[in-house]
């Protein structure tokens, strides 16, 4: 589990209660700035720390929620926010014994979001850091710690061979695989499996050679992977990485229900384009290019309109406002996201009445017609 999927712990309150003196307490290191000057903490500073008992967290250290008199600020305050969305515990920290009217809203918004909270009054100045870090393990929600297996309920045991499929086009970055495929392939040590890596022309060979039980594919394959595996190995499941995610990340089933929203899209229909890296030129090409263009082919509706929604930027607030704005929601694997952060997603859609699927599941019915 690399740290995008560790559990993600935020530190809250309003500017200099002394978050980042705390970040820097908890993880031994001089990692975020500290002053007596409010607005010091811009961005929100991401901190991975193995905690003892426990195992390895990403620490968020945040602006204050009351650094509002500045535009700057404002748009710290938001970003500050918008980290509630993919924390597992929200650790606030209050000046005094009791929450100001301040601090009560930061608490308010954090139940809000769902989000379980660890309160600690003033300033966790009389606490020791093995106090606090033992009431941060106490404090995690169950869920954060329960990952779904990356193979989901396939048995995947010692010896078994899994084949993946990593076109290397264009749009593959240099020198590398993307992060999906590197998952993949460390579930399929940690199984003791045998992992057999190719690009599309190669696998007819590879499945004569290694019967294998599973092949995954990138989704861009999926149609020619299909077609191959049910020429050499009819019996041999094929699935792709990003439905592998859409399982461990996201929930099949709001997926599933969401795609039969695809066939009633009709002219003027918006879809919202969720993918939560901005980094990989991959998934770019996918959300932005791709999947609008087999959209339009399949459904023979020319005129979609898409919105993109990139990295942890918020969800359009026309999602929130209006019900029923968008026909459809398409969610990326979330290799970069934790998984409370698609889960929040998820629910974000449901809550506004917009069906949401995912970019793989989506894929394959628009490139196998299922
Ligand atoms: N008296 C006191 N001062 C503190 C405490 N924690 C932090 N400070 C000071 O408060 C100021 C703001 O701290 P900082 O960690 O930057 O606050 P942040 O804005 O919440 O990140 C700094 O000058 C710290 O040295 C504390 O527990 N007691
Ligand atoms: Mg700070």
């Amino acid at each position: 589990m690399g740290k995008e999927s560790s559990p993600h712990i935020g530190i809250y309150g309003v500017a200099n209660a002394g978050k980042s003196t705390l970040l820097n307490r908890l993880t031994g290191q001089q990692s975020a700035i500290v002053s007596p000057q409010a607005g010091t903490t811009a961005d929100p500073v991401r901190r991975s720390f193995e905690i003892a008992g426990y195992g390895p967290v990403v620490f968020i250290d945040t602006a204050g929620i009351d650094d509002t008199a500045s535009e700057l600020g404002r748009l710290r305050v938001r970003k500050t926010w918008q980290t509630l969305t993919e924390v597992d515990l929200a650790i606030v920290l209050l000046v005094g014994s009791e929450p100001s009217p301040a601090e009560r809203h930061l608490l308010d918004t954090v139940r809000a979001n769902d989000v379980p909270a660890l309160v600690l009054p003033e300033r966790a100045a009389n606490l020791s850091t093995d106090e606090i870090l033992r009431r941060v393990r106490e404090s995690m929600p169950e869920s954060s710690q329960s990952v779904p297996p990356f193979f989901g309920e396939r048995p995947i045991a010692a010896g078994d061979v899994l084949v993946f499929v990593c076109p290397i086009d264009s749009a593959a970055p240099a020198g590398r695989l993307i992060l999906p495929q590197v998952q993949a392939l460390r579930a399929a040590l940690d199984a003791r499996a045998v992992a057999v890596t190719v690009q599309p022309p190669q696998l007819p060979e590879a499945l004569e050679m290694y019967a294998p039980r599973l092949v995954v594919t990138d989704s861009q394959a999926f149609r020619e992977v299909v077609a191959m595996v049910g020429k050499h190995r009819p019996r041999t499941e094929v699935t792709s990485f990003s439905v592998l995610l859409a399982e461990q990340k996201g929930d099949k089933a709001v997926y599933t229900e969401g795609l039969k929203a695809v066939d009633v899209l009709k002219p003027g229909d918006r879809v919202l384009i969720i993918e939560n890296c901005s980094h990989q030129a991959t998934c770019d090409d996918i959300g932005r290019a791709k999947i609008p263009g087999w959209l339009r082919e399949y459904t023979g509706v020319g005129d979609l309109r898409f919105t993109f929604v990139s990295g942890r930027d918020p969800l359009p607030a026309e999602l929130y406002a209006v019900p029923g704005y968008f026909a459809l929601a398409v969610q990326c694997g979330g290799c970069v996201s934790t998984r409370r952060m698609i889960q929040s997603r998820i629910h974000a859609a449901r809550r506004s009445g917009v069906p949401i699927t995912n970019y793989g599941m989506l894929i394959r019915k628009l490139q196998v017609r299922g």
